[in-house]
């Protein structure tokens, strides 16, 4: 019996892939199909993909062409398929011509004439996209999301209008009236102060168009709800963007803390910290930094602390250079130390009774962490690739959610709000103490 192995993501099969499959069974008498698992093709830059791993698995098992299904998981899998399975003749598209000649030290490589005309991208992109409108004058952020939307099928950048008048971005059209903008997009993204960001925001949400808005969505407590029911009146996406939620190392650090990998956790420590690159984003440490070091509180301990106490070092202008919260909940404590204008190691580090966890600097833009017990040898190192910072996975996960209806999926309604509330609290000078 002569064996065929081929590998692929097959995403909204297609017919290039059914005729791809269809030569590929004519080449022997069984054929094994490596569907791709969702990491390993975020890990090999496609982040794109639309449909899960068991619904592409399903529609490949449906064709009735392959003997058996399997998923690809990591680098190299070929070479232990091949040997594992006792292939004959691995086979691929000829787009991948070349690519796999290493595999003549095991099987027969046979590259297959891939079909034109047709490719998973372009359906994907076929797909109504979703335009998308930029307001707010934090040019660093802005030029990050315009750079990092070009790697995301279906999302179009239309245009920016800036409040402020400054800071034109020469690839894009420059609005100068905000609702003419409005009028021509289905969703914002808003990167401003987020004392200005309110009345964007509601105007957005009433003409019935989806925010991705920079944290805090508000620094106002009282205007966080209202905004949620008027997206959820309005049947849009309010969603909050702080890149590192949407990072794949930082959702899989959350599951494998939840799931006990150190026990009980007791402490969490998180810093972040810059010197002052841009003297006009006078937003301030807790601002800028805050929703980081919250989120990576939030996210493991929940909002329901028992206490805080606010430490903050203010500049002439009465901006805060430093912040510094201690949060006592039960059984358990968090530090977060944020900056814009003090230094120090912008690391996470989470304490539990079985180990600990260790992210390195900068840990928000999380890709690689280390899970320590007691003995070295024990320790556990994660890493997953981490492109452009995590922004174009928020961006995928943005259009996700627009299409699902489902915008809190990675950032929770609870510490949405609670990010507002300690905005509030340090604004108000409730439990502030200035250094
Ligand atoms: N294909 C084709 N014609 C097309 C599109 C795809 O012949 N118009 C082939 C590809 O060459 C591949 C298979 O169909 O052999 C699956 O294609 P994709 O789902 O795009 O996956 P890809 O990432 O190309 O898979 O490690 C090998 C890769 O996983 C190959």
């Amino acid at each position: 019996m002569k064996k065929v192995i081929t590998y692929g993501t097959y995403d909204m099969l297609h017919k290039g892939h059914i005729r791809l499959l269809e030569r590929a069974r004519a080449l022997g008498d069984y054929l094994i199909v490596g569907v791709t698992s969702d990491t390993f093709d975020r890990a090999r830059g496609k982040i794109n993909v639309k449909q899960s791993l068991q619904e592409r698995m399903e529609a490949i098992k449906a064709t009735g062409l392959a003997d058996e299904v399997i998923v690809e998981e990591y680098e190299g899998q070929k070479i232990d398929d091949i040997r594992r399975y006792d292939i004959d003749i691995f086979t691929v598209g000829s787009d991948w011509r070349g690519k796999f000649d290493y595999l003549k030290e095991y099987c027969e490589v046979c590259y297959l004439e891939r079909t034109k005309g047709i490719s998973s991208s372009e359906l994907r992109t076929e797909e109504r996209k979703i335009r998308i409108g930029l307001i707010g004058d934090l040019a660093s952020e802005i030029n990050k999301f315009v750079n990092e939307s070009k790697y995301v099928n279906g999302a179009e950048v239309v245009g920016i209008y800036n409040p402020l008048g400054t800071g034109k971005i020469d690839t894009i059209q420059e609005f100068k009236d905000f609702d003419v903008l409005l009028s021509t997009v289905d969703a914002l993204y808003i990167a401003m102060n987020s004392f200005s960001s309110y009345r964007f925001i509601k105007s957005a949400l009433k003409c019935k168009k989806h925010v991705l808005v920079e944290s805090p969505i508000t620094m106002e407590y009282c205007k966080i709800e209202e905004l949620f029911q008027l997206a959820k009146d309005n049947k849009c996406i309010l969603m909050e963007s702080i890149k590192t939620a949407y990072s794949l190392a930082f959702s899989r650090l959350i599951l494998l803390v939840k799931s006990g990998m150190i026990g009980d956790v007791i402490s969490i420590d998180s810093t972040c910290t810059s010197l002052r690159k841009n003297k006009k984003d006078k937003r301030g440490s807790l601002q800028s930094w805050g929703p980081y070091g919250l989120l990576s509180i939030f996210s493991f301990l929940g909002t329901n602390y028992i206490k805080k106490e606010i430490y903050t070092k203010l500049d002439c202008e009465g901006h805060d250079i430093f912040t510094k919260i201690n949060f006592y909940f039960d059984g358990a404590v968090a530090s977060m130390k944020v900056a814009d204008g003090i230094k120090s190691e912008g690391e996470l580090i989470i304490s539990g009774s079985k180990g600990y966890v260790y992210v390195p600097a900068p840990w928000w833009k999380t890709d690689y962490f280390e899970i320590r017990q007691e003995h070295i040898e024990d320790n556990k190192r994660y890493f997953y690739q981490l492109e452009g910072e995590g922004i174009r996975y928020m961006i995928v996960c943005f259009l996700k959610a627009i299409k699902t209806g489902r915008g809190d999926f990675y950032i929770s309604k609870d510490i949405s709000k609670e990010v507002s509330k300690i905005m509030d609290d340090f604004c108000g000078k409730k439990n502030v103490v200035y250094l």
